[in-house]
């Protein structure tokens, strides 16, 4: 039985100038979804759950939760050195940790602290999703703007956390993509999943297809083609859709499968968010062999304007992504 601590602390040998300061950010991470765990699986019995009656940035209702783990994803990141700022679904604005430790801090962390939030009245799956760059501002300098809008490729870590039936971690510095399974008698994360590797090709199709009106042709022309009948292919595939990102790719990515957040005439830039969403799943899914693209180009190639940008998210097994990719053009 391996922790995740042990785990982190082993891998850190793969980086010879490391000097356990990502370890250490890591750690605050693992400390805080145990948090957040422990209080989603009181949702029901406290008063936790339900919408705060605040918009966030982007126009949508925030939940007690969001605010919550936003909160606890903060402190975590703000008690130990080696975050130097944080960009978050929840906040308008990036938080600087501008005291004089913080300032000399190497890490930015780009997150969504509870991912799926509208879940988590009817007890379904919800997620936190985690992006990790080194600054390019000078340590000792304010971080700035330059040091979030970094292309998903400079990523130096990205995880998630899927809170469900079980919870589990999952993350990658680079080197694959390995995940990790909450015992809840112990607080503890064991290995349970080493070096993820997602199926070439998959049968599962993962949209919100109430949206099909709105999609653009090339998609609208790939759905019906998982819906034809050919035993050959195995079509039609199963449709799957949790309306959790973290749930609904973590199970493609252990199953096989794609999944489809594309543009829609009421969200012409798609809806997900490509700096704390797409590049850090789209690292974890290319970490475990798989492809991430918004029809175009690839995810982590995308060169980032703005803190809560939107974009067209596909994301998966390699061959039904470059399959959708010809329908597309
Ligand atoms: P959130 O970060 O506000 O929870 O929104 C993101 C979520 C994703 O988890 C999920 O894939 C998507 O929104 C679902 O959107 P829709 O309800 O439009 O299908
Ligand atoms: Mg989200």
């Amino acid at each position: 039985m391996i922790t995740l601590n042990e785990f982190i602390i082993e891998k850190q040998h793969d980086f010879p100038e490391a000097n356990g300061e990502l370890s250490s950010l890591l750690g605050s991470i693992v400390l805080a979804s145990k948090i957040v765990n422990r209080e989603i699986n009181k949702a029901g019995l406290v008063d936790i759950i339900g919408s705060t009656g605040i918009e966030n940035v982007q126009g949508e209702q925030q939940q007690k939760m969001d605010l919550f783990a936003n909160d606890v994803f903060k402190r975590a990141l703000a008690a130990r050195g080696e975050v130097c700022g944080i960009a978050s679904e929840e906040d308008d604005q990036y938080v600087v940790f501008d005291n004089k430790s913080g300032a000399n801090n190497k890490y930015v962390v780009l997150m969504d602290p509870l991912d799926g939030s509208s879940n988590i009245d009817v007890n379904v799956s919800v997620g936190t999703i985690f992006s990790i760059y080194r600054r390019v501002s000078q340590r000792g300098d304010p971080t700035a703007l330059e040091d979030f809008l970094q292309k998903g490729n400079q990523q130096i870590a990205a995880g998630y956390v899927v809170y469900g039936s079980s919870s589990m971690l999952v993350y990658t510095t680079g080197n694959g993509t390995h995940g990790f399974t909450c015992d809840p008698s112990l607080g503890e994360f064991y290995l349970s999943h080493e070096s993820i590797k997602i199926p070439e090709s998959g049968y599962i199709y993962s949209i919100n297809e109430g949206n099909y009106l709105m999609f653009p042709a090339g998609i609208k022309k790939y759905i019906k083609y998982c819906q034809e009948i050919d035993n050959k292919t195995n079509r039609p595939y199963t449709s799957r859709y949790i309306g959790s990102l973290v749930a609904d790719l973590h199970r493609n990515m252990l199953k096989g499968g794609i999944y489809m957040y594309p543009s829609t005439s009421n969200y012409p830039k798609g809806k997900l968010r490509l700096l704390y969403e797409c590049n850090p799943m789209a690292m974890i899914i290319e970490q475990a062999f798989g492809s991430a693209t918004d029809g175009k180009t690839r995810i982590l190639d995308l060169k980032p304007t703005t803190l809560h940008q939107r974009v067209p998210f596909i994301c998966g097994s390699t061959k039904m992504v470059e399959f959708l990719q010809t329908m597309l053009s």
